[in-house]
């Protein structure tokens, strides 16, 4: 194994666009705190940078969404960013911004070191231009219909509804989201760089000499690389970025993917007048904590830019998490299907650490995972308060009562095998923890912590000094014999406790500190090498009485988070009661239906289903075999609507039935009903749901 003098490791600059939710957190963030307490309980000299990354295209598409300039946008998003992140104790050195002016000046001249060796080529081509505007388009700035599943609304670089990748040309219809006008292709001229050129240095460096990568991110790399790699422009025609440092490239700034990752280095300068040994020397440890999403930019594209340049080091692992999803569903900002930071912290104040506990104890470590409000409560309630929390207490309280609040004396002769055992967890624990930290194995790290805590409560459990103290003698004392037990029993709790204090503290800062104060010691008792050790509180210390350090989660309070989870989704459904409903252009009055009396429609038994399962009909290109749940009885319906959507992204949407049907037999097989769906004037079709989730079985009239 390569030895390290330091260790350089960023999170992902989120776009501040937006505040960051619980997503963020479990993917990246959280993580990377943890690993960086870990370092520097370790006394390791690492650096934790990370900032907004404050150009590009998300930028400028919120600032149009909220009618106020790029520049506003980011200023609002840094400032809440920031305080999220300070708040749940995601420990920075530094949260910089791309937006400052030594970023500008570090990418810019990162552009113009690979321009002079004759890195990049300059290429025309033709791009989207928005006549009307005046203005080249990015791809996200299109839209119109997917050429996959029908989609009305699909971007020009991905549709997402399907979330097939598109590129502006597959769209049916393009559109400019800036005028609503027709795009033209007009020439324009930008910087390639040949990343093709830069394939057999990726092989040998990704796919040899970095097999310990975790999987999915060694694979998703794989597959890029087997894919063959394409140029890639690195300029783009927009005002809002890093002007392209070049005489006659007005209207051009950097793409950017290309100043972004470099906002590591700008953001390390500004921390530290060091900076040059942290990116220069090759004894540094450069880690990128990332989301999926961003692989292939921080695994290929970084990395063969920093190739190009030869000033800097290159990640030793980018540790990559999957996506957390909500209650089942996929994150979704514009869907407002989302656990807000900024949010949370103002519903459960002070509860930090249970949000920590809850993101890694379940973390998308290998896979997609899902948060839910009930296993927040449950591992809130379950394993912090019944277990750690509960241990803690336990034994300062009993130390109180049986031992006048002070450090016991240890018994050395005195000592069975049970304590002899507990004693050997502590250093066992150690090795246990640290060997999963190096591997990036937070979730099951965290679980060896808990799973100490639960060693030490079934400790206790068998050694019951609370019973031990009844034996005693005339004066009303324990016994002699009585007393050494006790001693030995709550010195070993107590060390136990000052262990756990060490070994929780990457994970939740907060309980850790409480844990300190109550043990009235230092900080430095938590440093890492204080770890595994049986004797870290002094006998005859005396120490604070216990305070909780986790409190029951009350059903209520979940419900109300459920409750709100859903009602932002509903919000995102309707328009803003400003909007004004123009007349639908092209729309002439439809020829309607004969007209029917109420008594034809109240045959009609119309219910709310949810679907439970959906497949392919085989050799029907049309047709989907849905399961639906009614609450009363699950139905088989064959439905038309196999070409707008896929099976596995309409699990779980609420539908409505018409449940008194005649049976149909389609392709062999029995429908039993039909679902309501609506169509537009391009024959897409959408789902028509109650504005909320509501039982199954109601009926509809
Ligand atoms: N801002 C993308 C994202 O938030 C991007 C990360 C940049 S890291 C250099 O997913
Ligand atoms: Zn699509």
């Amino acid at each position: 194994m390569k030895e390290f003098k330091r260790y350089l490791v960023t999170a992902a600059l989120p776009y501040a666009n937006g505040p960051v939710h619980i997503g963020h957190l479990a993917g990246c963030y959280l993580p990377a705190d943890i690993y960086v307490r870990y370092l520097r309980a370790k006394k390791l000299d690492v650096k934790f940078v990370c900032g907004t990354d404050e150009h590009g295209v998300p930028i400028t598409i919120r600032a149009m969404k909220e009618n106020i300039s790029p520049k506003e946008v980011v200023d609002k998003y840094y400032k809440i960013i920031k305080d999220s992140f300070e708040e749940m104790g995601i420990s920075f050195d530094i949260f910089s911004r791309t937006s400052n002016a030594i970023h500008h000046k570090t990418a810019s001249d990162f552009f113009l070191n690979l321009y002079n060796k004759g890195s990049f080529e300059e290429k025309e081509t033709e791009q989207f231009y928005d006549e009307e505007k005046q203005t080249f388009l990015a791809d996200r700035y299109i839209t119109g219909t997917c050429p996959v599943c029908g989609y009305s609304n699909a971007y020009g670089d991905q549709c997402e509804n399907c979330g097939t990748s598109l590129s502006p040309e597959q769209l049916i219809n393009p559109r400019s989201t800036l005028s609503n006008a027709v795009p033209i292709k007009k020439k324009t001229r930008h910087w390639y760089f040949p990343l093709q050129n830069y394939e057999t240095f990726l092989r040998q460096w990704i796919l040899e000499d970095h097999k310990e990568w975790k999987n999915n991110v060694y694979g998703q790399c794989k597959s890029w690389l087997d894919k063959g790699l394409q140029p890639r422009a690195m300029t783009r025609d927009s005002n809002w970025g890093v002007k392209v440092p070049l005489p006659d490239a007005e209207g051009k700034v950097l793409y950017v993917w290309f100043d972004a990752p470099i906002g590591y280095i700008s953001a390390t300068k500004e921390l530290t007048d060091d900076w040059k040994n942290y990116w220069r020397k090759e004894d540094t440890k450069l880690v990128h904590f990332i989301g999926k999403d961003n692989i292939v930019f921080h695994c290929i594209i970084f990395p063969a830019m920093l190739k190009a340049h030869g000033d800097f080091v290159l990640p030793d692992n980018v540790p990559a998490n999957e996506f957390l999803n909500i209650e089942g569903q996929k994150v979704s900002t514009s869907r407002n299907w989302a656990v807000w930071i900024d949010e949370y912290l103002k519903d459960f104040p002070d509860q930090q650490d249970v949000l920590r506990y809850v993101l890694c104890a379940n973390a998308p470590e290998t896979k997609d995972n899902d948060f839910t409000w009930k296993d927040f409560q449950d591992r809130n309630n379950s394993e912090l308060v019944a277990i750690f929390g509960n241990f803690v207490n336990r034994t300062f309280v009993l130390m109180h009562k049986l031992c006048n609040g002070k450090v016991p004396p240890l018994h050395v002769n005195s000592l069975d095998e049970t304590d002899k055992k507990m004693i050997n967890e502590f250093a066992e624990t150690k090795i246990k923890i640290e060997n999963l930290l190096d591997q990036f194995k937070f979730r099951d790290a965290l679980y060896e912590v808990i799973d100490l805590a639960r060693k030490g409560n079934k400790y206790m459990q068998d050694k019951q000094p609370w019973i031990v103290a009844r034996k005693t003698t005339d004066n009303g004392q324990p016994t002699n014999e009585a007393q050494t037990s006790i001693d030995n029993c709550l010195h070993i709790c107590l060390q136990l406790c000052a262990n756990l204090s060490i070994f929780i503290n990457p994970f939740l800062p907060f309980t850790a500190k409480k844990m300190i104060h109550m043990m009235k010691v230092i900080d430095k008792m938590l440093d890492w090498e204080n770890a595994g050790k049986p004797n870290l509180l002094r006998v005859g210390y005396s120490l604070r009485a216990p305070e909780l350090l986790f409190r029951k989660i009350e059903d209520a309070e979940i419900n109300f988070q459920v409750e709100k989870l859903k009602a932002g989704l509903v919000a995102s459904y309707q328009l803003p009661i400003s909007s004004n409903l123009q007349p639908v252009t092209g729309n002439l009055k439809p020829e309607l239906k004969p007209t029917i009396q109420y008594d034809d429609f109240a045959k009609l038994d119309l219910r709310i289903g949810v679907i439970v399962s959906a497949e392919k009909v085989e050799k029907a290109d049309k047709l989907l075999k849905l399961e639906i749940d009614l609450g009363f009885e699950k139905r088989t319906i064959v439905s038309g609507i196999a070409l707008h959507f896929k099976p596995e992204e309409i699990i779980n949407k609420q539908v409505v039935v018409v449940a008194n049907l005649a049976p149909r037999k389609m392709r062999g097989i029995e429908s039993n009903g039909m679902i309501l769906m609506a169509e537009d004037k391009e024959g897409k079709l959408y789902f028509i749901n109650p504005d909320t989730i509501i039982d199954r079985g109601s009926s509809v009239s």
